[in-house]
Parts: structure tokens; C-alpha cells; sequence
């Protein structure tokens, strides 16, 4: 029997390989685009969404090689929000994952178009899913939750909240609002994708964006915590961040006490509500865990 880090071990590897195969050859006169484009997609990272969305899809049943361009699209769609995040309109952050982010390295008008060009480029590679056996309608349903969870009532829509409220007073409602959209979304997106290509019904879907939405806000207090609590090398980025921002935390307005007992609440939640609705897989449960106590 494999152990929960084994297995995590081995979804990465697969949501890696997804992930490589969409990626475009660097050739032709737009070549530095490309190149910046994939650059900020191969910076490393912990290939979440792939792999949650891979493993939902293998818990309801989903077999074989169709959710795979969905992976790759999400996070083409992750990535292109770490990139646009990066750039001095908004963060204005130097490092990240340990390495330059891509304006540091490519420009401020290169980075721009990476950004652009992942966001659209990901769905380019979802509806590679009707080639690998997905039904067409299903393909379209899912691309429809990646548009609408990327969009303006999900993680672009959050983000300008957060950028509209930074150095001013939020409220409590605002705040999860913001993270509800700027972090879950996507998570959402992953969870319930993963639920439609493989045939789930309209509630497990519905249940799927419930739980997502718990573990995306417990996940986005937990980068808050890390932001205050971890340090450079080990987060492979600035920390104290959010405060030279002036972002609004739920650290900021709670302390840390309280924003460790909201992961747990919101965890906990995700955590029974996966047991019902999956009873007999543990991966996802011990994956939330795993995210919570995360150390970057
Ligand atoms: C792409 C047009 C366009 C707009 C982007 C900037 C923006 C709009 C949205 C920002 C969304 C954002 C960066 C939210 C933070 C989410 C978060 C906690 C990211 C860190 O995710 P990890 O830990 O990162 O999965 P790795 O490095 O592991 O991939």
C-alpha cells in the first residue's frame, strides 16, 4: 500500500508530464514570447490544480488521458495570474518560486503579452479533451466553469476587489469575498471540472464547488499565515509582502490565532463533506490536510 507521499509524489509527476505536453515549441519571430510564456509556467510550482482536478475526475470514475488538457489549462491559467500578480502594477514582486518572476527577467511588456497569452492558450489546450474521448457536450461544460472561474465573477473578478480596497479599510464580508474569488475560484474550476469530465451529476458538481470554495479560502489564509510566519528560502519569495502592500489579511484584521482557527473551521468543513460525498477515497481528505499545514 502506498503512502499518502508516494501517491502525492506520483500525481505531481503525472500533472507535470499534462502540463509539458501543452506547452508550445519556442520558434518563430514572436520565439521571446514563448519562451516567457513558458518560462512562467516551468518556474516550479506545486501543480495543485492539476492534480486535484486529475484526482477528482479518477474518483468519480474518470479513466484515461481526456481530463489531461484541462489540467494543462488550469494551470496555464494559474500561471498567467502569478505573472500578471508579479508585475509592478500590482505586487510589483522581483522573486518567486525562487527565481526571477517573468517581468524580471523578460520585461514589463513581455510579461504582459506571457500573461495574455497563457490565459487564452489554455483553452486552446482544453479542447484537445474531445480528441482524447471526452463527449463534446461535457468538453464544453468544463471550458464554460474554466471561463467563468478565471473571469470576472471568479479570480479576475476577486483580484480587483483586492487591488480597488488595498490600503484602505475592508470589511470581514469583503475580505472573503476577495479570497473566495482571487483563490478559490480556481480551485473550484479544478474540482468541478474534474467532477463534469467524468460524467458527475449536477449536485456532486454543485458539492464539488462547495468544498473547493472551503479549502480555497482555508488555502489563501494559509499563504497569509506562511506570508508572515515563513521566510525567503523556504517560500521561495519575498515574505512580508502583504504588509509592504498594504494588502488586507484575514492575519491583518484577526491576528494569526484567529486566522489559524478560521483554516481549521473551513478545512473541516471541506473535510467532512469530501468524506460524504466520497466515502471511499482518502487521498483527497489527506490532500486537504496536506495543503493546510502546508510549509510554501
Ligand atoms: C491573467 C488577465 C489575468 C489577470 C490575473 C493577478 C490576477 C489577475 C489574479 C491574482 C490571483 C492570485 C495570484 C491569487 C493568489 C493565489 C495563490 C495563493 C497562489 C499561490 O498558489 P500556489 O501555492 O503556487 O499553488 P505554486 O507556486 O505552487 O504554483
Amino acid at each position: 500500500m502506498k503512502t499518502f507521499e508516494e501517491r502525492l509524489q506520483e500525481k505531481t509527476r503525472a500533472a507535470e508530464a499534462a502540463v509539458r505536453n501543452y506547452l508550445p515549441e519556442e520558434s518563430g519571430f514572436q520565439k521571446n514570447l514563448i519562451e516567457a510564456s513558458n518560462y512562467s509556467v516551468l518556474a516550479g510550482g506545486k501543480r495543485l490544480r492539476p492534480l486535484i482536478m486529475q484526482a477528482v475526475y479518477e474518483a468519480f470514475g474518470g479513466i484515461g488521458a481526456g481530463v489531461e488538457p484541462f489540467m494543462a489549462g488550469l494551470e496555464m491559467i494559474h500561471s498567467s495570474s502569478l505573472v500578471h500578480d508579479d508585475l509592478p502594477c500590482m505586487d510589483n514582486d522581483e522573486y518567486r518560486r525562487g527565481k526571477l518572476t517573468t517581468w524580471k527577467k523578460y520585461g514589463y511588456d513581455m510579461a504582459v503579452l506571457a500573461g495574455d497569452d497563457l490565459l487564452v492558450e489554455a483553452f486552446a489546450a482544453a479542447s484537445h479533451a474531445m480528441e482524447l474521448g471526452i463527449r463534446p457536450e461535457l468538453v464544453v461544460k468544463g471550458m464554460r466553469v474554466l471561463a467563468q472561474k478565471a473571469g470576472i465573477f471568479g479570480m479576475i473578478g476577486g483580484q480587483s476587489v483586492d487591488v480597488e480596497l488595498t490600503g484602505k479599510e475592508v470589511l470581514p464580508d469583503q475580505l472573503d469575498f476577495i479570497n473566495r474569488l482571487k483563490t478559490g475560484a480556481l480551485l473550484e474550476a479544478a474540482m468541478m471540472i474534474g467532477c463534469i469530465l467524468a460524467g458527475g451529476s449536477e449536485e456532486e458538481v454543485k458539492e464539488m464547488e462547495i468544498i473547493a470554495s472551503r479549502i480555497g479560502v482555508a488555502f489563501q489564509i494559509r499563504d497569509d499565515i506562511l506570508d508572515v510566519t515563513s521566510t525567503t528560502e523556504i517560500l521561495g519569495k519575498p515574505v512580508n509582502s502583504d504588509e509592504k502592500n498594504q494588502k488586507n489579511t484575514y492575519v491583518f484584521l484577526h491576528g494569526i490565532q484567529e486566522a489559524e482557527q478560521k483554516v481549521e473551521e473551513y478545512s473541516g468543513e471541506a473535510r467532512e463533506r469530501l468524506a460524504k460525498v466520497l466515502p471511499n477515497d482518502t487521498f483527497l481528505i489527506q490532500l486537504v490536510e496536506w495543503l493546510i499545514h502546508r510549509e510554501k
